[in-house]
């Protein structure tokens, strides 16, 4: 009997729901969100790294709050821009390492109603004009935490004057898991909850986050939830999509990704300018150009782009952003049918593009080709028909052993030049 006690239990393998599995595949079928990460350190303007870098004692940096009046915030406005841009989800920080709520919470004054002169709940405010408007909600939290005192010290927010290294596991987990519990219950329907920190126990291979536990939880308080955590590996059990940071799937110029790529719904995120949070500074944004390109990069490895833009202090979006929302828009309400609702296509990402499928249709997406022939290794599928996507115009094209050739009119020259496919 005595040796049944040396074989641990085997926790209960993650099943997800039918909801579930239904949310995930509505996910992949949205293929672009909106990343906002708003805090207090909107108003350092130097992005949301501040506290961490610059070594700002926590007492000092709360002090912060009691100046926060975001007087030109205005959730609808905010909505709007954002679903014209064609993105179908939002993802709001509610909590950053900084470890301020931006949304009303019973668990901590440091909240964005008890601390602030502003007193309204954003979180409310956005989530309601969401419903609104027909736009998801995803909701960024926090597994790190720089201000509160039984946070356990990671490799970050080492400088922020906290007593204890040690902090309280305890206390903490039950704290995440009582605002969790409150980010799904009081805001509607969440489409995903996005974890970040993991990574800060990474010298500390011991360390225990408890995970499992509390994507249960997510689960049962609302089941079509997908769990999502960048922790920069492959999917841990009990999570429904694969995060990547500044990259794409299977590339990795940032230095925070090649971690090898599941059969979850994957997503990329990726900043406008170069900082997440607002920074007064930098104003690098990304052509629109580039924004397209990146999200049909995305689309043809079969991942979803989460843009960001760093909201301002004063409660508006960076007037650039919403430039580059509108335009991206302009070019969805055309190209949108060879985007949404796709999945990878038959043809793998090439230097050139790549391609999206739906249903019979594939659609090969030129991104930068210097000829007027394109070869596509199709084969086992008949192509019956090749047109410009823009105009249908048709285009030429032959056949050969190893696959198709595309004959183009001219050397493509648009942001993405697509020419659909009909197959057999
Ligand atoms: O929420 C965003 C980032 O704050 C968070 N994840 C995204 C989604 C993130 N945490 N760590 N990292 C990203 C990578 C680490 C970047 C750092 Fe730095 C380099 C931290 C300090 C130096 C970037 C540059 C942030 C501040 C300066």
């Amino acid at each position: 009997m005595a040796c049944s006690l040396a074989f641990p239990v085997k926790a209960q393998s993650y099943q997800p729901t039918e909801e579930n599995l239904k949310s995930r595949q509505e996910f992949r079928d949205a293929k672009f969100g909106v990343f906002l990460h708003w805090g207090l350190y909107a108003m350092l303007a130097t992005g949301e790294w501040t506290m961490n870098n610059a070594k700002i004692n926590y007492k000092e940096y709360a002090k912060l709050a009691g100046g926060f009046y975001p007087s030109k915030f205005n959730a609808a406005e905010w909505v709007a821009a954002i679903k014209a841009s064609g993105a179908k989800y939002i993802c709001f920080t509610s909590r950053h390492h900084e470890g301020f709520s931006m949304f009303d919470t019973k668990y901590s004054d440091y909240n964005i109603v008890d601390a602030t002169p502003f007193k309204r709940d954003v979180l409310k405010e956005l989530a309601d004009e969401c419903q609104k408007q027909g736009i998801r909600l995803h909701l960024y939290y926090s597994h790190i935490d720089w201000y509160r005192e039984d946070a356990v010290w990671g490799r970050t927010g080492r400088g922020t004057g906290r007593p204890n290294p040690e902090g309280d596991w305890d206390s903490y987990y039950t704290f995440m898991n009582n605002q969790l519990t409150e980010l799904l219950t009081n805001y509607g329907p969440i489409g995903a909850i996005w974890f970040d920190g993991w990574w800060d126990q990474d010298q500390n291979p011991d360390f225990d986050w408890e995970l499992p536990e509390q994507y249960a939880l997510i689960h049962r308080l609302q089941p079509a939830c997908l769990v999502g955590n960048n922790h920069h590996q492959v999917p841990f059990e009990g999570e429904d999509i694969q995060i990547f940071e500044r990259d794409l799937p299977g590339e990795n110029k940032a230095g925070l990704s090649g971690q090898g790529i599941s059969a979850l719904p994957l997503e990329t995120c990726q900043t406008m300018n170069g900082m997440w949070g607002y920074k007064i500074t930098d104003q690098n944004y990304k052509s629109t150009k580039e924004l397209i390109q990146y999200l049909v990069g995305a689309a043809v490895k079969d991942a979803n782009l989460l843009m960001n833009i760093g909201p301002q202090p004063d409660g508006e979006l960076p007037e650039v952003a919403v430039q580059r929302l509108a335009e991206m828009g302009e070019w969805m309400k055309v190209y949108g049918e060879t985007i949404y609702g796709t999945r990878g296509g038959c043809v793998a990402p090439h230097p050139w593009g790549g391609t999206t499928q739906k249903g019979n249709k594939l659609y090969v997406h030129i991104l930068d080709l210097q000829d007027k022939a394109l070869f596509l290794p199709i084969v086992g599928k008949k192509v019956k028909k090749a047109r410009y996507f823009v105009d249908g115009t048709p285009v030429k094209f032959q056949k050969n052993n190893e696959g198709y050739t595309l004959l183009l009119n001219d050397v493509p020259t648009d942001i993405d030049t697509v020419i659909e496919l009909e197959l057999d």
